[in-house]
């Protein structure tokens, strides 16, 4: 059994070395700006993401400014495309293409991180552990899109056509490309 436990370790270590391309710990950020709104508000900021070593936990710092109180879906999405604006990132980031759901939920895509709640100030800094993401291997989040939107996401609970696709979390209020850092 315990001979089984140090094969499977080192095998799963051999896998994410193999897997990646520089040391660890990885380091990555997304510098995040959106559209101005009809209010002249704006957001804008910066989330970095560590990984202290391959299939670890992800700790996500958002650092944002300009929001609106209240609670904001925050989703990695599948592209790095700007070309459209937050639009052109396409979807939630979903490689096994299961529902939509909470960070806790079992069932969930792998860029779901629920929602982040922000104060009168406008203003968030606020860190997410997450077991889901990876910086490396075949499901890595680099390259792929970071987007806050306008409104709560409802976890996949909600009873609108769009709870198990998106949370109905409404529109793109701002959105960066996850870059190595
Ligand atoms: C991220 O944003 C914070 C808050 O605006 C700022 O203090 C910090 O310098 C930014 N970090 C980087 C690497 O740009
Ligand atoms: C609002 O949130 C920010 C960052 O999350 C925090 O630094 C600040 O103390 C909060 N302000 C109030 C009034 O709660
Ligand atoms: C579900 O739909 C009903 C009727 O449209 C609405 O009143 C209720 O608030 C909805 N519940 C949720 C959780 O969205
Ligand atoms: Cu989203
Ligand atoms: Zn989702």
């Amino acid at each position: 059994m315990l001979r089984l436990l140090a094969i499977t370790l080192a095998l799963c270590a051999s896998m994410c070395a193999a897997a990646q391309t520089r040391a660890t710990p990885m380091e990555a950020i997304a510098y995040v700006i959106g559209p101005v709104q009809e209010d002249n508000s704006q957001v804008k900021g910066n989330v970095t993401f560590i990984q202290n070593d391959c299939g670890q936990n992800v700790h996500v710092r958002i650092l944002l400014t300009g929001l609106k109180e209240g609670k904001h879906g925050f989703h990695i999405h599948e592209k790095g495309d700007l070309t459209n604006g937050c639009t052109s990132m396409g979807a939630h980031y979903n490689p096994q293409k299961v529902d939509h759901g909470g960070p806790d939920h079992e069932v969930r895509h792998v860029g779901d991180l629920g929602n982040v709640a922000v104060n009168s100030t406008g203003i968030l800094d606020v860190t997410i552990t997450d077991s889901v993401l990876s910086l490396t291997g075949k499901h890595t989040i680099i390259g792929r899109g970071v987007v806050v939107h306008e409104d709560e996401d409802d976890l996949g609970l909600g009873n609108h056509t769009d709870s198990k696709k998106t949370g109905n979390a409404g529109g793109r209020v701002a959105c960066g490309v996850i870059g190595v850092k």
